[in-house]
């Protein structure tokens, strides 16, 4: 099995950290979307990172489904709530944490991709206050109720809010700051100690395996 992308994509890092947090073995290619985009289509046509290919050349996309998949292979293992009100919970965290996600990275696009002279103020007005929208009500969830943060302990909402928090800390640190959004900061802060979190790092390296 191999993953496909560059770590200092957060979708990309939450299928890397995952995946070693259920006991996953697997390959890792550190190939970035724009500079390496000829090669990237050759693996996935749609130039979507990350791509995960799986042992029988079948190529997925998209984290949340490839972490089905990842999830289906290491069962009994598994980062979600078996529990309604736990399974609940958990989706309502993923989801504001990867729309943060979402919108933290329109945001370097809007300012990276766009001509400087093509920026769209409005746009970026926008999706600016839905990021900090995300993170104000994750923050305020994870405060009144803290996230686990060992390697025994963390679940899928854990591993997403914390990578999303380091991408969207560096991507926009005047925006996502921790006097602003204290309980996601020192969540995250825990977090990045996990042997998993360091084993695959926020940026351009490749992950390293961890033997259990
Ligand atoms: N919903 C997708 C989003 C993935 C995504 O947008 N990845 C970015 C890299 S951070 C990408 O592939 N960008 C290149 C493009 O969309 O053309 C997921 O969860 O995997």
């Amino acid at each position: 099995m191999k993953l496909i992308g560059m770590l200092d994509s957060p979708y990309v890092r939450r299928v890397a950290v995952s995946m070693q947090l259920l006991g996953l073995r697997f390959e890792h290619e550190s190939l970035s979307v724009f500079r390496g985009f000829a090669q990237f289509q050759t693996i996935n046509p749609v130039v979507k990172a990350p791509t995960f290919v799986c042992d029988d050349g079948t190529v997925l996309m998209d984290s949340t489904l490839i972490l089905d998949y990842a999830e289906a292979l290491a069962r009994p293992r598994s980062l979600m709530p078996a529990d309604m009100p736990g399974l609940q919970r958990e989706l309502r965290l993923i989801g504001l944490a990867l729309a943060a996600c979402e919108k933290s990275v329109q945001i370097v696009y809007e300012h990276n991709i766009r001509p400087a002279e093509k920026l769209h103020a409005p746009w970026l007005e926008r999706v600016t206050g839905q990021m900090l929208a995300a993170l104000g009500a994750l923050d305020a969830e994870v405060a009144a109720r803290p996230l686990a943060a060992t390697s025994a302990t963390m679940m899928q909402a854990g591993v997403t809010t914390a990578v999303v928090w380091e991408f969207a800390r560096q991507a926009q640190p005047e925006l996502a700051s921790p006097a602003a959004f204290p309980a996601l900061a020192a969540f995250a802060a825990q977090a990045e100690q996990v042997a998993q979190f360091k084993a695959a790092p926020h940026g351009d390296g490749t992950y390293r395996h961890i033997a259990e």
